[in-house]
This record gives C-alpha cells, structure tokens and sequence, in this order.
C-alpha cells in the first residue's frame, strides 16, 4: 500500500495554462455547473456539453505539464509503489510528466464511454459529430467524466490508500467538492500526517497538520526535494 497519497485538483494544472473552475477565469465562468457537468445537462443539451468538453479533450494539446507535474512524477520514480497520486483532474498532464501511478477519480477527457456498451476506450476527437463506438460501433459516445450525481471511479482503492498511507498531501484543490474533500479527514483519523499545498487556504484547511500557501510549480518541488 501507498505509504504517501497525493490528491490533485485543477490548481495543480493552472500554471500549465488549463482553466481551473472556481477562480475568477474559470471554466465554470462560461457555463453553470448544472448546465455542463451533470447527467441531466447532457440529457437536456447533449450538443452543450459535447463541445464544452470537445474544446477542452482539443485544448490539451497546447499545454505542457509543469514543475508540479514533473516533482510528482520524479518523486514516482524515487519512491515507486509507495506513492499514489489521486488526481481530480480529467487531463492528462500527469501522464505527461511520467507518472504512471494515478487514479483519476472524476474520469479523463481523452476516454470515451459508450452509452450503449458501456466500453471506456482511448478517444482523442470531437464528440459532437457522434463518432461510433471503437467497440460496438454504436453511435452514442459519452465524455467519460465522473458528473455531478455520479460515482467516483476506484472508490475502494482510494478509501483504502487512505486506510493505510502515513501522509496525505493535498494540491491544489479548492476542498468544495465531495467524496475527495473529505479524503483529508478519512486520511486523519487512521492517523496519516496531512499536508496542504494551495494557492490559497482551501475550504478544507483547518483539517490539515499544515498548510502551505503559494503556487503549486514552487511548492511541491520544494516539497518533493
Ligand atoms: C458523488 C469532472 C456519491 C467534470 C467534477 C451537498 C453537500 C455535500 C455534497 C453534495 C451535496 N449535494 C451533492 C453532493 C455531492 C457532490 C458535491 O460534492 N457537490 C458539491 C458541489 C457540494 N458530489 C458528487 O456528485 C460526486 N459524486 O458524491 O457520488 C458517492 C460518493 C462516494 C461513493 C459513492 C457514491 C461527483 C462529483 C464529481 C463532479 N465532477 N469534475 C469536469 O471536470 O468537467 S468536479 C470538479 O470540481 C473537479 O473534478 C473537482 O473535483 C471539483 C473541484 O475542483 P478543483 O479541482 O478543486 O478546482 P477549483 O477550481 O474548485 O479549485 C482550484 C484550487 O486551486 C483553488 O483552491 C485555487 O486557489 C487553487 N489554485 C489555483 N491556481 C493554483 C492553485 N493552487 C496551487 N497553485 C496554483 N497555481
């Protein structure tokens, strides 16, 4: 079992230039959560949220991961088995960086999940044209995201890194949403040290050992050093 888990949000991908969704040019700017990432939404306006997430699966391709990325992935390298990394985050910069550890827990953008088959198979185009399904050929892809209302992915692998891990660090994540912001409080009462390392104190800051505030491309090299 991982002795250190790392959870990631989107300020650990902010630096790299991805949008994160609660700071002040969010993604959320430009849409209404419950307009974009939710079954319903996609129910009521399928071709909506099929571009809001075709622009980001395109966009991925001008960024680059950053210090962050690479100190997580270099920590990886040094630590191996004993590192989890739990990422929020549905790009794919991690990957990038090298780590090779990582549970997206919400889903990634370049996956797609067939509504009629129920496959997850590597996708890297445009959802909105209705593309088949690589394995059942069926015209009905799906972002393979984890929506509001939706079950998280690897649940008990997670709920058991938290069991066991003896610390738990936290980047770049505003704490508002739930199973992962309460992952600080399951990781303190099996007796994990907890770590924080935001731009700014989350909403979940009084539940770390410590804080530390600043850019995460400074933060966790500092850390990982
Ligand atoms: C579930 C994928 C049941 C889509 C996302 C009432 C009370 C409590 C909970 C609920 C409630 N009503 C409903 C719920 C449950 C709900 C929830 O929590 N709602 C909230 C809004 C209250 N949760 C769910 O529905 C989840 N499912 O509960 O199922 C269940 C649970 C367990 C087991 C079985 C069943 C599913 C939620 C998943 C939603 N999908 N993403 C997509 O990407 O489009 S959510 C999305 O927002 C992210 O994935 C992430 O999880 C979440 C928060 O985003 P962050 O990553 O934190 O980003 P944010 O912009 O908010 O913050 C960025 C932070 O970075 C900031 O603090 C900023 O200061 C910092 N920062 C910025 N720049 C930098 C930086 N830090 C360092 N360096 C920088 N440079």
């Amino acid at each position: 079992m991982a002795r250190i888990v790392v959870l990631t949000g989107a300020g650990i991908s902010a630096e790299s230039g991805v949008p994160t969704f609660r700071d002040a040019d969010g993604l959320w700017e430009g849409h209404h959560v419950e307009d974009v990432a939710t079954p319903e939404a996609f129910e009521r306006d399928p071709d909506t949220v099929q571009r809001f997430y075709d622009a980001r699966r395109a966009a991925l391709a001008l960024v680059e991961p950053n210090p962050a990325h690479k100190a997580l992935a270099e920590l990886e390298r040094a630590v191996g088995d004993d590192l989890l990394v739990v990422t929020q985050n549905i790009d794919d910069l991690h990957e990038r960086a090298g780590s090779t550890r990582v549970i997206h827990m919400h889903g990634e953008l370049l996956s797609a999940l067939c509504r009629a088959c129920r496959r997850r198979t590597p996708f890297s185009g445009a959802m909105v044209d209705h593309p088949p399904c690589p394995g059942c050929g069926a015209s009905d892809l799906r972002p393979d995201v984890v929506w509001f209302g939706e079950i998280p992915y690897r649940m008990e692998e997670i709920l058991d890194a938290l069991g066991s891990c003896e610390q738990f660090v936290s980047v770049g994540t505003s704490g508002a949403v739930y199973p992962a912001a309460g992952f600080v409080q399951q990781a303190r009462a099996y007796g994990a040290r907890t770590l924080e390392l935001n731009l700014v104190p989350s909403e979940g800051s009084f539940f770390f050992d410590e804080a530390r505030h600043g850019p995460a491309g400074e933060l966790v090299p500092a850390w990982v050093a």
